[in-house]
């Protein structure tokens, strides 16, 4: 691991490299040469997408971000008090708006020792990291640039106090349930016995609601989709028009998750310069580019159950659109 930043209170060390781009490019091969065209969503996230993703959060149909920090606003304290934790773990901790919530209950409950995000961005974990010794004394930030699915193994042995793993958001629900096991299970493997997941979730609901969040009336999530084909085109070199892909949002029932899908407007091929691609789209055909699953708490409890963790407390909003599982080993 490079060290990026070691100045008093923080240090960020980076688990990626010049050849992160290889990931981007074997994702790009293997996604559009299938029979069913399909690209991973950690894709979105390049700066434009990041910020994209900040106002959807914003927008009144996209209710999960609102419902979770209600969650997190009002149990806090007890989430903190129940864990006696002193360390929060954060994978995919972004501007670390959410971890800043327990971070506050930490220091109230004089248990607050140090924060370790994980993410992709070294900037936001830098800007989060300068902000967050600003405004809590003592507090260490120890920051780990990574890929949740690849870098587990590089987040830092737990100093002694108990520690809260979170992976925020609804993310999980970004993963097809075999890897969403895989990643819960790998998970479990950080825990010690006093240590534990604190998942968000985005629950089941009325599937008007589920698809509004997902098509909202300004477009800021169809700019988010067609976002892919943009750093497609800028990393790999390729000339997708993303103006030639309709947005698409649908809730699957049967699979209890919401699609997002990228439809051909025409028939039209890509090159991919770097990937020495063509790929042709038949009129109207669809890319799908991110499922994002909806969860009841017996399904949560038979992944979990699965992935080697129990569920121990299970906090939602007022409304019951979204919940925080607190899971323990075994
Ligand atoms: C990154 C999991 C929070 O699945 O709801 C928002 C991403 N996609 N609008 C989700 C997303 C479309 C989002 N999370």
């Amino acid at each position: 691991m490079r060290q990026v930043l070691d100045n008093h209170n923080i240090r960020i060390s980076s688990c990626l490299s010049e050849s992160e781009e290889r990931v981007l490019a074997d994702d790009v091969l293997d996604g559009l040469t299938r029979p069913f065209k399909e690209l991973p969503p950690k894709h979105f996230y390049d700066t434009r997408g990041s910020d994209l993703f900040e106002q959807i959060c914003e927008l009144p149909e996209y209710y999960p971000t609102r419902a979770e920090r209600e969650i997190l606003e009002h149990y806090a304290d007890e989430i903190i008090e129940t864990t006696g934790a002193g360390e929060l773990v954060e994978l995919g901790s972004g501007s670390a708006e959410k971890a800043r919530i327990l971070l506050g209950a930490m220091a109230r409950a004089g248990t607050l020792r140090r924060y370790i995000p994980l993410d992709v961005s070294e900037q936001a974990l830098e800007d989060a990291a300068r902000q967050l010794v600003d405004e809590y004394d003592g507090l260490v930030v120890d920051g780990v640039v990574g890929d949740f699915e690849r870098h587990l193994d590089r987040v830092p042995r737990r100093d002694g106090s108990p520690r809260i793993v979170g992976l925020l958001g609804g993310t999980i629900g970004n993963f097809p349930p075999g890897t969403r096991r895989r990643l819960l299970r790998e998970m479990c493997r950080l825990l010690g016995p006093a240590d534990r997941l604190l998942l968000g979730t985005d629950l089941v609901k009325d599937p008007a609601v589920i698809e509004a969040a997902y098509d909202d009336s300004e477009g800021i999530t169809a700019e988010f989709n067609r976002n892919i084909l943009h750093v497609i085109n800028r990393q790999l070199d390729a000339d997708f028009t993303p103006e030639a892909f309709d947005h698409i949002a649908f809730f699957d029932r049967r699979h209890e998750w919401v699609e997002m899908r990228l439809r051909a407007r025409r028939p039209q091929t890509v090159r991919i310069a770097r990937l020495g691609l063509l790929v042709d789209f038949a009129p109207g055909e669809e890319l799908r580019t991110e499922i994002s699953a909806k969860f009841t708490r017996p399904r949560l409890e038979s992944d979990f159950g699965a992935a080697g963790l129990r569920l121990e407390r299970w906090y939602t909003d007022a409304r019951d659109r979204f919940a925080l599982s607190l899971a323990a080993r075994g």
